[in-house]
């Protein structure tokens, strides 16, 4: 009920799940590591990275921003929540570009709300995110992409801090998981009339949320990236499934019908229809090099790696052979 009315909260809410593979975000987790080494080194741009105190249990999310600098609170020059327009973060690295062109030709998101800024969030166990509605100085639909570790997001009009509400323990009427490679996007009354939020984490987490600036909210020093200009989505082939009647969000994998590649984008709550994509239309994502491997060892990301392998990367992967889900 929200203002004594009945209110789907969930209208607008899509999850797409494996739209990355096991190979894809072990790719996109390395780089997250090194732009965390490099922000800890002084080597990004002072805003965009961040890395609170850990003065307290689940309180030391990390932030990486790119594309524009967001203001979570109000802040010691009482600027408000909101994008910064003055302020300069780091541009758009090319493998977060590679996931943007993925999204809007496999039809995840529309080539009208391309994203032009994302913002990295990485959790440690126990960190969480509080109740919150996306600012209105990012357009809808935006998407938040899941890596490392399942956990469940909440949403609700009336989301509840359980106990001193600095342990993130929150409960609310919906809880969704976001499976490692799923993609969630949200508009509708999910975006604007129900808060989300991600209780403490069970495990190391990452999430990435890709958005759209306001035009009106475009930093000064901003150039739009030509890679990212007049993107379209594939032409698809509709698929020969009855349209999605209901308004609850659901989940579905991709479709064995195909022999290969079978589909990714594989949900569209309402009225929607699957799409069967072609082949070679994605490049796998991001080419590592010799000294970005050593990075990755020198910095000790070897231990994230046997995290990896707890947090399922190779059951994925041999789920993705026994599907023939490659890029
Ligand atoms: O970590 C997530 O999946 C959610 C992130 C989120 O809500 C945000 O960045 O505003």
């Amino acid at each position: 009920m929200v203002n004594g009315k009945n209110v789907n909260v969930l209208q607008g809410l899509e999850l797409h799940t494996r739209v990355f593979n096991a190979e894809e975000q072990k790719k996109i987790v390395e780089s997250v590591y090194e732009f965390q080494l490099m922000g800890q080194r002084g080597r990004l741009r002072e805003k965009t990275y961040s890395e609170p105190a850990k003065w307290m249990r689940g309180k030391g999310r990390v932030t990486i921003q790119f594309g524009c600098f967001y203001n979570y609170a109000i802040d010691k020059y009482g600027n408000p929540p909101g994008i910064l327009r003055n302020e300069e973060v780091d541009p758009l690295p090319p493998i977060f570009k590679q996931m943007i062109k993925r999204m809007v030709r496999w039809h995840v998101l529309p080539p009208t709300c391309v994203p032009n800024s994302f913002i990295v969030n990485i959790y440690d166990e126990e960190d969480c995110i509080p109740p919150h509605i996306d600012h209105h100085d990012f357009l809808r639909p935006f998407c938040t992409i899941s890596f490392l570790t399942e956990c469940n997001i909440l949403f609700g009009s009336n989301l509840k801090i359980v106990g001193p509400g600095e342990f993130g323990e929150f409960t609310g009427p919906v809880s969704i998981p976001l499976p490692t490679g799923s993609m969630l996007i949200l508009k509708g009354n999910g975006a604007d009339v129900a808060k989300h939020c991600v209780p403490s984490v069970p495990d190391k987490r990452i999430s990435i949320t890709f958005r759209r600036m306001d035009e009106r909210k475009i930093p000064y020093g901003y150039s739009p990236d030509p890679e990212l200009q007049g993107l379209q989505p594939m032409i698809s082939t509709p698929s020969r499934n009855a349209p999605l009647q209901h308004n609850q969000i659901v989940t579905k994998e991709p479709s064995s019908r195909v022999a290969a590649p079978p589909p990714r984008v594989v949900l569209k709550p309402i009225g929607g229809s699957s799409f069967v994509i072609g082949e070679n239309n994605f490049p796998p994502l991001g080419v590592r090099n010799a000294s970005q491997q050593r990075g990755y060892k020198k910095n000790g990301f070897r231990n994230q790696q046997r995290g990896h392998k707890k947090d399922g990367f190779q059951n994925q992967q041999k789920g993705h052979k026994k599907n023939g889900f490659r890029s």
